[in-house]
């Protein structure tokens, strides 16, 4: 590892960039991170406030993936925003990161085939673009479920979903966010309807590439005519095979398209998963993650598995506009100052992930706490 010294006397990671409207502190962003810790009803932990606050530092943060309907559910325990009580609980969540001058985005989700009829209004069959399963378990209230075959949309029905994600957007809007987030990665249904693999349909929504990117262009526009453009981003992952998401028979173009007619919406960033949700940074052969970077006319936000040399590396290269952390964001609430100073990162504690309070959520300390308690 280089030291640390010389790579901050290189970086511009620490200083102010412009996204949109917003005079961001740093070019460090905390990633969406899924925690599981919402209260019955989908509203959002009393304890988040205190979380999302402590991090507020981040040059931006993108609040942690929130369903938009009852039906875009996938996990227990995770938050929606599509009713009064999760709007009033997200409001809390703002007011703390505005107290502290902080900027922070919610990411609109719908899981598609990644859930379990126990998590579904009435137990219903998850939707998706295809009849075809995931392999894999689903987090349930009850453990870990196998997942089942999915439910066909019908071509009707897509305009409600549309709808749910203006009303999302809508509610986002009215619990104070800074901006929103689609997030079209990760094997949810917005990539479920963008790649070959697991959408077979013959209808407008399926077939040619410029089919499949129709939802999530449909979602684009209808999120972009409640926030406009500069407060909207997107979030792709091209060659992740997250959730038991096949890769697409030809990535580059597949997701050139999209990226490309994404553009028609002026949004302000798009955000990469590189590489392997979670897993090894590498692309496959032929796949160029740049070319996507240079289509989009936006700010680009990098992510997985950064660290400080490889975010200032990135920095110093111009390979990404900003750098999103996730993991290193959970165990670490003050993160940009232990970055900039070179201090060491509190380890994570995996077993805390998901579910559960206080433990592993706001009691990871900063470095002020820590000489508070006379530690090393
Ligand atoms: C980890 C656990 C649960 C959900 C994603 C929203 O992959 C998630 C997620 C990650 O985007």
């Amino acid at each position: 590892m280089p030291d640390s010294s010389a790579v901050h006397a290189a970086t511009d990671l620490f200083d102010p960039v412009q996204l949109g409207p917003y005079r961001l502190r740093n070019r460090v962003v905390m990633a969406p991170l899924t925690r599981s810790r919402a209260q019955p009803g989908d509203v959002p932990s009393p304890l988040a406030p205190e979380y999302y606050g402590q991090r507020a530092s981040a040059g931006l943060i993108i609040a942690e993936a929130t369903q938009i309907s009852p039906q875009g559910k996938g996990y227990a325990w995770t938050p929606g925003i599509y009713d009064a009580a999760q709007v009033e609980g997200w409001r809390a969540v703002t007011g703390a990161v505005h107290a502290q001058g902080g900027r922070i985005f919610l990411q609109l989700w719908h899981v598609g085939r990644i859930s379990h009829p126990s998590l579904q209004p009435g137990h219903a069959l998850p939707v998706a673009p295809s009849a075809i399963a995931p392999l894999g378990k689903a987090f349930t209230e009850a453990g870990f479920v196998a997942f089942v075959v999915p439910r066909a949309l019908e071509t009707g029905e897509i305009p409600g979903i549309v709808e749910d994600y203006r009303r999302a957007a809508r509610n986002a809007l009215a619990a104070d966010f800074d901006g929103v987030e689609i997030h079209a990665a990760n094997g949810y249904l917005l990539e479920q309807f963008l790649r070959d693999s697991s959408n077979r349909r013959s209808d407008r929504y399926g077939g040619s590439r410029e089919n499949r990117a129709r939802l999530l262009l449909e979602v684009a526009e209808a999120v972009v005519g409640v926030w406009g453009g500069e407060r909207v981003g997107v979030r792709l992952s091209p060659v992740s095979p997250a959730n038991d998401l096949g890769p697409d028979s030809d990535p580059q173009a597949t997701y050139s398209h999209a990226v490309a007619a994404l553009n028609a919406f002026n949004l302000v960033y798009l955000h990469v998963v590189e590489g392997a949700t979670q897993g090894p940074r590498e692309v496959p052969n032929g796949f160029d993650l740049q070319v996507l970077r240079r289509l989009f006319k936006g700010l680009y936000i990098a992510n997985n598995g950064y660290d400080l040399a490889l975010a200032a590396e990135a920095r110093r290269h111009n390979l990404a506009d900003l750098i999103a952390f996730g993991r290193p964001f959970i165990s670490n609430p003050d993160l940009v100052e232990r970055l900039r100073t070179g201090a060491a990162l509190n380890p994570l504690d995996r077993n805390t992930l998901y579910g559960g309070g206080v433990k592993g959520y706001t009691d990871y300390p900063s470095l002020a706490q820590e000489r508070a308690a006379g530690g090393g």
